[in-house]
């Protein structure tokens, strides 16, 4: 049985992207912003598509449905402009700091703000699932190198596992640009201490590369100047929504998270997932889609320049609309097959790839005609590249003074030290990732299975 949702949405990019995902839901359930539901859904036959809303919604007794959502920040200004542009957001559910000048792009800052307000957060917490008959899932949205998407976002993670750990913990985390020359000297750091709560406490992540995000936007829109982040959080918000497609249009398969959870994430020790799309093209029929969903072009944590990642496990959506129906059969089988034999699985798994055929439910012609989620080895690649720029600093001890309570060298040293514990975690990740290209990784994780 599908259980409820609860979305945690913290910073300025947690806030950006969770407005944009709880667009996405909206409009396939056909709710307006301000949570009433729309006089006429779009076509007769989505009046009866209106799936199951309220694992992610609660309606009040004015039939206004409610995110399932808390939206925390440490200043005002995003989460005012979300509650203007939806103000179906329960404003109770709002948590801003007194000071409201954001934590610096500085992890310690969030973090120990989050600490000394832990009660608050988890009255908030606890009120929302007071709201739950059957709760499944805490879903996260943040951003790992600012200071409060990655400070308060890490805290929540330990206080979730800490009063629910038998409930699934999933993070939408977005890790930072190395290209824009904008973004913050001290994100490697910030990064690094936010992946090895990832590590320990989330039982599924998945990795948005910024720098992939503006690849993706700039191939589909070309150098169309948009606004900010407006384009990358579209495509995070698609995949994000996605997911859960088969939860809040439930047919015979994948109905729960549970089910798409224990799917991807085979061990606790690898459970970074990939996500790539396929643009909506009426020519495309959906053999074409699946193969789409395996082009370089569209995948959101690339990394150029390495061997073939190997696969642990796939997951394609196919999400219909206008003249692409989805349901063509003998072209789904065929797109299976041929997926399957471009894809190098690792030697201790079925080489199979699963396929949902999801349901566009109210949403007129949604942009992208399919996501592919999958557990991959690239992922080292990726946290390799971080753990580089981590080391450029810290061979230096540069900027550790943001990060130490004075600056003697006994607190330096412990702070190096915490540092240091956070990289050896993440070496540890990509070890894990590296040997279980190898047919004997399970003998060894004997005890790790789930
Ligand atoms: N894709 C995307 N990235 C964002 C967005 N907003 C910020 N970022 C990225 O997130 C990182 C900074 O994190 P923020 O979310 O702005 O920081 P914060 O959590 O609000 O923390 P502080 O402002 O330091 O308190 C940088 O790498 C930005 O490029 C967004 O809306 N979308
Ligand atoms: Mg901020």
């Amino acid at each position: 049985m599908p259980g409820e949702v609860i979305t945690l949405q913290t910073g300025q990019c947690g806030n950006q992207v969770g407005l944009e995902y709880w667009n996405e839901l909206t409009q396939e359930h056909g709710i307006l912003p301000d949570g009433t539901k729309e006089a006429s859904p779009s076509t007769p036959s989505s009046r009866l598509e209106h799936g199951r809303p309220d694992l992610f919604f609660t309606v009040s007794e004015t039939n206004r449905y409610i995110p399932r959502s808390i939206l925390i920040d440490l200043e005002p200004s995003v989460i005012s402009k979300s509650m203007n542009k939806m103000p179906m957001f329960n404003p109770r559910n709002v948590h801003l700091s007194e000071q409201g000048n954001g934590a610096a792009n500085n992890w310690q800052q969030g973090y120990s703000y989050g600490l000394s307000n832990q009660d608050e957060l988890i009255d908030l917490i606890d009120r929302e699932v007071d709201k739950c008959d059957n709760l499944s899932t805490f879903q996260i949205f943040h951003s790992v190198a600012g200071g409060t998407g990655s400070g308060v976002g890490s805290l929540l993670l330990e206080l979730l596992n800490d009063r629910f750990g038998k409930k699934i913990i999933t993070t939408f985390s977005v890790f930072p640009s190395n290209e824009r020359t904008s973004d913050v000297v001290v994100q490697p750091y910030n990064t690094v201490l936010t992946l090895k709560r990832l590590i320990d406490f989330s039982n599924g992540t998945f990795v948005f590369d910024n720098d992939s995000l503006n690849s993706i936007e700039n191939t589909l829109y070309g150098m169309k100047e948009t606004s900010a982040f407006e384009g990358t959080n579209k495509l995070i918000s698609f995949v994000s929504a996605s997911v859960s497609n088969p939860l809040r249009f439930p047919s015979y398969m994948y109905s729960s998270y549970e089910s798409i959870m224990s799917t991807l994430v085979p061990t606790p020790d690898l459970k970074f997932i990939t996500s790539s799309l396929a643009p909506s093209a009426s020519s495309m029929n959906e053999h074409d889609n699946l193969l789409e969903l395996l082009n370089d072009k569209y995948k959101m944590n690339r990394v150029e320049g390495i061997e073939k990642p190997k696969y642990i496990s796939v997951i394609d959506y196919l999400i219909p609309g206008g003249k692409y129906n989805s349901n063509n059969n003998s072209e789904i089988n065929k797109g299976i097959l041929k997926s399957q034999s471009r894809l190098e699985f690792v030697p201790w798994t079925a080489n199979s790839v699963s396929v949902i055929l999801g349901n566009k439910g109210c949403r007129k012609d949604p942009k992208f005609a399919g996501i592919q989620i999958s557990n991959n080895t690239s992922i080292a690649t990726v946290f390799a590249k971080i753990l580089r720029q981590y080391d450029l600093l810290a061979k230096r001890e540069a900027y550790i003074n943001y990060y130490t309570e004075n600056n003697s060298n006994e607190e330096r040293g412990r702070i190096m030290e915490i540092f240091n514990e956070c990289k050896e975690s993440i070496l540890g990740t990509i070890d894990e990732y590296k040997g279980c290209q190898y047919a004997n990784y399970l003998d060894d994780n004997d005890d790790d299975m789930i």
